[in-house]
């Protein structure tokens, strides 16, 4: 944690995390460190479950500093999908916020870790670029999730090639009101920590909260999903607001009609956790022409359209010391990244993205797999035939609809599913049908299930 240190240093009375300064984070994560080194000196991967707030970051910061490797977990997982991910990971010490302790059978809360004993640490300053920081779980094509090593290389990386995107200003103050446990959140804590800057945490998002931060020009830059610019947007004016970073679903057009006409400086952004966030951007603002792209590759980002069609359209490939190298345990993807959705480059080298993954449905910026839901559908011995398809919601983008053939009745078939999967996950509406549509192989035509 060699920047924490140096802002420390440099700029102590800077307010770094709400109103904590540099110095006072730095003070407080050597002592949460003391405190944590004998919870975690058997282990070299732990857990972390929090909501968003400053002591997230402090106990983040300090096991980084301990030189773990810490898995953070989505808060809205049921017991039975983190204990999936603590066990595939074989983690067995997990850190929670004290309102999240009873989520995971012996968790520690940042309570009790506070009053536990304390040992003077050496916290580890300088990380190789190989070295892993943070595991995120991603869902995959599969239904079951995969592991990304966020390392000390990819945040590195963007975060200096963010600051040459973005700028930095002297009073620059970030809304983290995105989850920590995605990198869409832990980014801005990253940035800022580089930049030596403030920032907001907020736990919940709360649209009036927001504006009144605004308002009283407490905060001038926001990381946040269409969801949630769209619930608060008609009461929005630009004040001093230097940057809205948008992203992390479909992103409509008219949304971006409505910042343009307000005047809201909306950087659209194009990345995701394999490459620690943002690798594409731009400003609404400085390029109207160009507002149905995503924009520009951040520098040392490379992009390449391969299996193009004859209007150059094709599959999006990534090259960038911000991506990965692998999923944890599995094999390297070689030299360039498949993100799986497609789309094309202008001359100009915006890029347009036309079609996400075709396989995942984001519903307020979680993704979701339709193959994790059938599988599980698929257990009940009841179920003949199922399969979950994306519809359109003015709230989420875009949200779940479940078909069923099989004797079982919906109050049964939503029980269980609500026993195991989170609920942004949870079928919205789930059709009983006598069999699903197929094809002459037999397999499910999911485009003939009309929502
Ligand atoms: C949109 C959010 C805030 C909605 O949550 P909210 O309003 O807090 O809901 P709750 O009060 O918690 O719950 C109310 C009910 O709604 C259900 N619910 C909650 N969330 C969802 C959802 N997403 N879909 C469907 N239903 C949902 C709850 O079940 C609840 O029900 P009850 O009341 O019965 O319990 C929240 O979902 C949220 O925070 N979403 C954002 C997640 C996110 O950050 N996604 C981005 C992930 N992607 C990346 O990290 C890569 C892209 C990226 O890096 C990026 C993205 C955006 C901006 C910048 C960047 C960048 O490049 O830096
Ligand atoms: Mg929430
Ligand atoms: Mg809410």
């Amino acid at each position: 944690m060699k920047w924490l240190k140096e802002q420390a240093e440099k700029r102590p009375k800077q307010a770094f995390l709400n109103e904590r300064t540099f110095s006072e984070i730095y003070i407080q994560t050597q002592r949460m460190g003391n405190h944590l080194s004998s919870l975690v000196a058997d282990e070299s991967r732990v857990a972390l479950l929090s909501e968003n707030s400053v002591d997230m970051a402090i106990v983040l910061f300090a096991l980084l500093g301990l030189k773990k490797e810490v898995l953070l977990l989505n808060t809205h997982l049921t017991e039975h999908e983190l204990t999936e991910q603590l066990d595939e990971l074989g983690i067995s010490r997990v850190f929670t916020s004290d309102n999240l302790v009873r989520k995971v059978a012996e968790s520690i809360s940042f309570s009790e870790i506070m009053a536990g004993p304390s040992s003077k640490v050496e916290l580890e300053q300088n990380f190789s670029d190989d070295k892993i920081a943070v595991i995120m779980n991603t869902s995959a094509t599969t239904g079951k999730f995969k592991s990304v090593p966020i390392t000390w290389g990819m945040i590195s990386s963007h975060v200096k090639a963010s600051q040459l995107t973005i700028g930095v200003q002297e009073e620059d103050n970030w809304l983290v009101v995105l989850p920590m446990f995605h990198v869409s959140g832990l980014s801005i804590i990253m940035r800022s920590l580089f930049n030596g800057t403030a920032t907001t945490i907020l736990s919940k998002f709360d649209e009036n909260e927001i504006l009144q931060l605004i308002d009283e020009h407490k905060i001038n830059m926001m990381s946040l999903v269409p969801t949630m610019l769209s619930r608060m947007i008609d009461k929005m004016s630009k004040g001093h607001l230097r940057m809205i970073l948008l992203g992390g679903e479909f992103i409509p057009q008219p949304l971006i009609s409505k910042s343009q006409k307000l005047g809201l400086p909306v950087y659209k952004t194009y990345g995701m956790t394999e490459s620690f966030s943002q690798s594409v951007t731009f400003n609404i603002l400085e390029f109207p022409e160009k507002l149905s792209s995503v924009g520009q590759a951040l520098p040392g980002v490379q992009i390449e359209i391969r299996q193009k069609d004859s209007t150059g359209a094709g599959e999006i490939w990534l090259q960038s010391p911000m991506l990965m190298t692998a999923y944890l345990g599995k094999a390297p993807y070689g030299e360039a990244f498949e993100t799986g959705d497609i789309g094309y480059l202008d001359d100009d080298g915006f890029l347009y993205v036309l079609n996400r993954r075709k396989d995942m449905i984001i519903s307020g910026g979680e993704n979701i797999y339709p193959k994790e839901i059938e599988d599980l559908v698929y257990t009940l011995p009841e179920i003949r035939e199922c399969a979950v398809v994306p519809r359109t919601d003015r709230t989420w983008g875009q949200v779940p609809v479940l078909f069923v053939a099989g004797e079982c009745s919906e109050e049964k078939l939503r029980y269980f599913m609500a026993n195991k999967l989170a609920k942004y996950k949870l079928p919205h509406e789930i059709h009983f049908m006598d069999s699903l549509p197929k094809n002459a192989s037999g397999k499910i035509l999911r485009k003939d299930l009309k929502v």
